[in-house]
């Protein structure tokens, strides 16, 4: 259905249909020199005109409303080459023989420039675009900032793998940087694309997640959910409720030091995120994983004690009281934390967890989830819920489930029951399957695991290769949840075992490539091209190189 609407209305997403089949010949990326684009995008042809080039005359020239692309663009491609590039409006006429009379005034683009047109016909979807390169320059045409953006990050991946790096002045060689001559007409499957950090376990200060935001946004991957509180810490600062960020971040697994984000170093994130089209959904996680605030306010105890801050890593011990004599306290806490977290939010999103409560009775886990869920639904938000919020049939209605089961719903979790019951609740699943999309489980073939590498979990199906992360369709996983009842996916990283962004790319890297073409791609009729994935991945591995991430070198991937 979603692909059929895109493609009738607009003629220049017609090419896609014209450009499918050159897909298929197009040859197979080898080797170094062939751009290797993940997501792979829906429609591309090498057109075999005459290559790109970028030069120190270039300029980043725009016509209409791109938001942040060309100057994030500029930016990066600064850092990388220490040339000057302007950005400057566009004149009619401009950006090659495809362009719309633009109304900005400015210089005509000219064959070293990157062209920006924003207009409302140059896609049907406001994250699409098209994106041209070749001896007469670049041309991007979206609808809208968001596919300018997107189409900006396809073109950094038609350049060298330098062009993510800070090498800058001198570091091109005469002549400047080439790309390849294509034409692309690309759109996500899905609207939710999701990576996850768990800030809770281990603390990751402000600037570690900023640098993560701009490694998922390069993958057109377009939501951070951070999981912001856990039996380990709360993470971000409450007013009406101090102690959660003073006795509640005091610490975390393994006591490896506390911290907290302050009101303003959320709105730092959010705003970071949402120049790059990413964003933020914050998760307070309830009525279990909740030791930290429970440490820090004893009444929200049912007998009334504080436990002392948790360092271990073990789950499910911890909750809210549903008793009567706690309701006061409970549904207090949950609207000033809810509106608190809310305000600070301009997405349409909040997560309340739900999850792994295994130390209430079903009974009191469905009161305490039916509190939950309405205080978040008064604040405006739309709830997302770990999926076992699906036992209750009460939820608010749209309320989003989010599905961590396996790829093959084991039958005794209840998970796919519990999707469906959002479903039929009149909301959307986001699909996290552990045992492909789970980026803390080890790898298989980590060395170091033999000596016991501390980086990583076992529990979802035993460690997951980049081929599990790859290999799955989120609309094959639960019976009767096809592409219309899904959101999107996430690909979730745990923090018990990692402390660092370091530990954090390690374990994300390669394998969020697979979680973030599985979002965007589409499905592809008789399955996906494992082997031309692995060879993109491949090539892949220089650009993360150039971007200093520290990634596993998976075997079954020729790194060049
Ligand atoms: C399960 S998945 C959890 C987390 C753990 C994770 C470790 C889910 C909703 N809960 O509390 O951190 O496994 O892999």
């Amino acid at each position: 259905m979603r692909a059929t609407a895109r493609r009738s209305r607009s003629a220049e997403l017609a090419l896609i249909l014209a450009l499918a089949p050159l897909v298929a010949c197009a040859p197979q990326p080898k080797g170094a020199d062939v751009p290797a684009l993940i997501p792979l995008p829906v429609g591309l042809a090498w057109t075999g005109d005459a290559p790109f080039t970028l030069t120190e005359r270039s300029r980043i020239v725009v016509a209409g409303d791109a938001g942040s692309a060309p100057g994030l663009l500029a930016e990066r491609l600064r850092s990388a080459t220490g040339y000057e590039l302007p950005v400057v409006g566009l004149a009619a006429g401009g950006a090659g023989p495809t362009a719309d009379p633009a109304r900005s005034s400015g210089p005509a683009a000219e064959a070293s420039d990157i062209a920006f047109v924003v207009a409302p016909g140059e896609h049907d979807e406001m994250e699409g675009y098209s994106l041209t390169t070749g001896g007469a320059g670049v041309r991007i045409g979206a609808a809208g900032p968001a596919g300018a953006f997107w189409g900006a990050q396809t073109l950094l991946q038609l350049l060298p793998p330098e062009a993510h790096g800070q090498a800058g002045a001198g570091s091109v060689p005469d002549g400047g940087w080439v790309a390849p001559a294509a034409r692309i007409v690309d759109a996500p499957r899905f609207r939710y694309r999701g990576a996850m950090l768990d800030v809770a376990r281990h603390f990751l200060p402000l600037g570690d997640v900023l640098r993560y935001i701009d490694e998922i946004s390069m993958l057109k991957l377009n939501v951070l959910h951070l999981h912001l509180t856990d039996d380990q810490g709360w993470r971000l600062q409450i007013d009406s409720w101090p102690e959660l960020t003073g006795i509640g971040a005091s610490t975390s697994v393994g006591g490896d030091g506390g911290g907290f984000y302050t009101k303003d170093d959320y709105r730092d994130i959010v705003a970071y995120a949402a120049a790059r089209h990413v964003t933020v959904v914050p998760e307070i996680d309830l009525p279990g994983h909740t030791n930290a605030a429970l440490s820090a306010y004893p009444e929200l105890n049912c007998d009334g004690v504080a436990p002392a801050p948790y360092e271990g890593i073990e789950v499910g011990f911890s909750s809210l009281c549903a008793a009567p004599e706690r309701r006061e306290a409970t549904d207090r806490f949950l609207a000033d934390v809810t509106r608190e977290v809310a305000e600070l939010t301009p997405g349409p999103w909040i997560h309340l967890g739900g999850d792994e409560s295994l130390a209430t009775s079903e009974a009191d886990y469905l009161d305490l989830v039916d509190r939950i869920a309405a205080a978040g639904a008064a604040t405006g938000k739309t709830v997302i819920g770990w999926h076992e919020m699906g036992a209750s049939s009460t939820l608010p209605a749209g309320t989003v489930g989010q599905y961590w089961d396996y790829v093959a719903p084991r039958l005794d979790t209840g998970a796919a029951d519990d999707a469906r019951s959002f479903v039929a609740q009149g909301g959307a699943i986001v699909f996290s399957p552990a045992d492909a999309a789970y980026l803390d489980m080890k790898y298989v073939d980590d060395p170091q695991n033999a000596l016991g590498h501390r980086l990583g979990q076992d529990w979802a199906q035993g460690p997951t290769t980049i081929e599990e992360a790859y290999g799955w369709d989120p609309a094959s996983i639960v019976d009767g949840i096809g592409d219309e009842h899904i959101l999107g996916i996430e690909a979730p990283i745990w923090t018990e075992t990692l402390r660092t962004i370091d530990d954090v790319e390690f374990m994300a890297f390669p394998r969020i490539l697979s979680i973030a073409e599985i979002a965007w791609s589409p499905a592809a009729t008789g399955g996906r091209d494992e082997a031309g994935f692995l060879a993109r991945v491949g090539a892949f591995g220089a650009r993360l190189d150039a971007m200093g991430v520290g990634f596993h070198r998976v075997r079954g991937v020729d790194w060049g």
